[in-house]
């Protein structure tokens, strides 16, 4: 299937922007932790966190996905108040940037007061079991809502992997969680959802949620997806978190094949690089293009409009 031609003429609505998903889109990932389990540490400090969110905007991005607390494996919770502490910064010297942010939170506090700053969606990777608070939030101010689908807690998820039918069970769960924003009030083209890869699933799971992307994508919401140098990559090839880049943008590019809409990333150049690459191979097919580099879309223009 050509990438174009997935969710072609779909946007996905966030506050006042609109991102067009007429292609795949990339969320690039900015973490201000001191634990996160590819770039934990790197980025707490404000000055290089902004540094690394307007890069990630001049590399392609159309969105950027900020997070304050680790949601690895076996990681703790973070009070409301330091996740806080850590944001704010960042987001008020990140407000004049041409791109969307989002920040991936499922704490209610933290959400309002990201929403007060700027911020234009809430990921939830909890998909409102830890706060359908969330919902009302995102009806009562418009902003974009990404519902992830994760079994129990980062603490607990990977203790119990096993699933019957892990395709159809993730869709229902996001189907559910979908229906519960709709109910709130939210607008449907403001919900996307997220198959929650490596969040309480084996590395089978994950391929196989993967290969059936289109399923969870038949919900008609915009898709994001994060494979981006997860576990599950790193045990299939034997790599450590650094090493799994070329393996992070083939997983994306087998999941924007099968529908995928938002690809959420670290490494925003080289899968950007892959989905122009796609994008032009697709867009000229028929030979009528004279000047196949016009189909590569612009830098720093960002998705957001
Ligand atoms: N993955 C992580 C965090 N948030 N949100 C969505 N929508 N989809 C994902 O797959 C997803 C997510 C985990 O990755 P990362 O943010 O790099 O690590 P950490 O949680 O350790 O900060």
């Amino acid at each position: 299937m050509s990438l174009s031609a997935v969710g072609s003429a779909r946007a996905w609505r966030a506050g006042d922007r609109g991102i067009s998903l007429e292609s795949p889109v990339i969320a690039g990932i900015l973490n201000v932790t001191p634990d996160s389990f590819s770039d934990g540490g790197r980025f707490e400090e404000p000055r290089k966190a902004i540094a690394r969110g307007r890069e990630i905007a001049e590399e392609g991005a159309a969105i950027l996905d900020i997070g304050a607390e680790s949601t690895r494996p076996g990681a703790d919770p973070v009070p409301a108040d330091e996740e806080w502490a850590r944001l704010e910064p960042v987001l008020r010297g990140l407000r004049d940037l041409p791109i969307p942010i989002s920040v991936d939170t499922h704490k209610l506090e933290v959400a309002e007061r990201a929403v007060d700053a700027g911020a234009a969606a809430i990921n939830d990777v909890t998909a409102l079991r830890a706060d359908p608070g969330l919902a009302r939030l995102a009806a009562r101010t418009g902003v974009g809502l990404v519902l992830m689908h994760m079994r129990g807690t980062p603490r607990t998820m990977q203790l119990d992997t096993a699933y019957g039918d892990v395709a159809a069970e993730v869709r229902g769960a996001l189907a559910n969680a979908r229906r519960t924003a709709l109910d709130a009030g939210c607008e449907p083209d403001r919900i996307a959802v997220d198959p929650g890869l490596g969040f309480g699933k084996s590395l089978e799971g994950n391929l196989e949620l993967l290969a059936r992307l289109d399923e969870i994508a038949s919900l008609g919401a915009p898709v994001w997806v994060g494979p981006s140098r997860k576990s599950f990559l790193g045990a299939l090839l034997d790599l450590g978190p650094a090493e799994r880049v070329t393996a992070s943008v083939a997983a994306c590019l087998a999941a924007a094949r099968r529908g995928a809409d938002v690809l959420r990333v670290h490494d925003v150049r080289e899968t950007r690089q892959a989905l122009d690459v796609e994008h032009a191979i697709d867009a000229g097919r028929g030979g009528d293009v004279r000047d196949a580099r016009t189909l590569v879309r612009p830098r720093a223009a960002g998705g957001g409009s």
